[in-house]
């Protein structure tokens, strides 16, 4: 690449050049793009061409951006805003009031057809919408307003991307995300609450160096961060396998960092890439599970805050591992059966899992083939 280009982007993000081509090579590796893709990325953002975003709050807790300003990997919310132009930021911006509202308004003039509207939270629908409002316009209005003159939308969290916590039964704000109200631009769902920061950067990144969002899952999700179950990547999938289960949260099992099936993680039948590119890059990253706490399905509608955190995970597919480690009598799952995995879930049934987690032994994910492969 260019020695110029790259010394520029050294002064502007600074950031060292060997950084930038690491962070680049990972995010391309991440995403699982072609042999090239890091050197065009790298340029890309060295270019200093910054794609202009407006970034809308409607009914959400703001822990998306939280998030995003909390990671430290190589200096990400330095990153984020040497990326993209960050014209209008409900939580970040100085100004307030009417002067807020003329921002975006200049913002949206300026940028005709090629913003990109970022949504972070969900949009309330119940009577006219007018449980949601900002500047005195609801949410609703807002959002077809702004997104009229959009090059595209990305719907950061779950609220934005299927409606999320003020979704869940009974929904009194009639709050849902935003594709179920765009339907006319292209839209990414980058779900979780709040959602990992890297899958933001890396989707704009995409778009910022190809012209276009990442390819997407059924469920408008980016594939690279979204094609594979918590359960898969878990750092506990062992115990599970072993028929090792956290009983009670602090029993012993729990101490020892046994498999939090038991304790209602909806892993098996979750899809992100939380253990593999984890939150908080200060002291090394953490996830839920990693620190105890079951998954609570959060990228996924209909699990994440409707389904019971206490109830059972339906596991989407489980495949009896190809070696069978032995099992753990003192576990009280018994001996005779050949399969850990299958002791594991035999072990769920006990706890009320029900007839669905054995209807779903060896099923794989429907539409996609590549799955299954656990
Ligand atoms: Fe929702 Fe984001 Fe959860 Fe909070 O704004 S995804 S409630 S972390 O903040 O939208
Ligand atoms: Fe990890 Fe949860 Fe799967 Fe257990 S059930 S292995 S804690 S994802
Ligand atoms: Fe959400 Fe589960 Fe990840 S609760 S943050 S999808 S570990």
């Amino acid at each position: 690449m260019n020695d110029d280009i790259l010394n520029a982007a050294e002064a502007r993000l600074g950031l060292s050049r060997r950084s930038l081509l690491q962070f680049c090579a990972a995010m391309a590796a991440t995403m699982g793009l072609p042999k090239g893709a890091d050197a065009a990325m790298a340029g890309a953002i060295a270019s200093g061409k910054r794609p202009p975003v407006i970034w809308m709050h409607f009914l959400e807790c703001t822990g998306c951006t939280e998030s995003m300003l909390r990671s430290e990997h190589p200096a990400l919310d330095k990153l984020i805003l040497d990326i993209i132009s960050l014209d209008y930021h409900e939580t970040l911006f100085a100004g307030a009031g009417h002067q807020a509202e003329a921002a975006r308004k200049a913002a949206m003039a300026a940028n005709k057809g090629k913003y990109l509207l970022v949504i972070e939270g969900a949009v309330s629908t119940k009577d006219n919408g007018i449980y949601c409002k900002v500047g005195g316009e609801t949410s609703l209005a807002l959002l077809k307003e702004t997104v009229a003159d959009a090059a595209a939308v990305i719907a950061l969290g779950s609220c934005a991307a299927w409606g999320g916590v003020p979704s869940s039964a009974p929904n009194p704000t009639g709050a849902v995300g935003v594709a179920e109200l765009i339907t006319d631009k292209p839209i990414v769902n980058i779900p979780g609450c709040p959602p990992i920061p890297y899958n933001f950067l890396s989707t704009v990144v995409h778009y910022l160096t190809f012209g276009k969002l990442p390819d997407l899952d059924d469920k408008g999700r980016p594939k690279f961060a979204f094609s594979r179950t918590i359960h898969e990547n878990c750092e506990r999938r062992p115990h599970f396998d072993a028929g090792r289960f956290a009983q009670e949260f602090g029993d012993e099992g729990h101490r020892k960092g046994y498999c939090l099936y038991k304790l209602g993680c909806k892993g098996p039948e979750t899809f992100a890439n939380c253990p593999a590119v984890l939150f908080n890059d200060i002291g090394g990253g953490s996830w839920p599970v990693g620190v105890g706490h079951p998954c609570i399905g959060c990228t996924e509608k209909g699990i994440g805050f409707n389904k019971p955190i206490h109830s059972l995970a339906d596991p989407l597919y489980i495949t009896p591992p190809e070696s069978y480690p032995r099992i753990i009598e003192e576990q009280g799952q018994g001996v005779t059966l050949g399969s850990a995995a299958t002791v594991a879930v035999i072990g769920g049934l006990a706890v009320g899992a029900g007839i669905k987690v054995a209807s779903n032994l060896g099923k794989n994910r429907p539409n996609d083939p590549s799955h299954g492969q656990e």
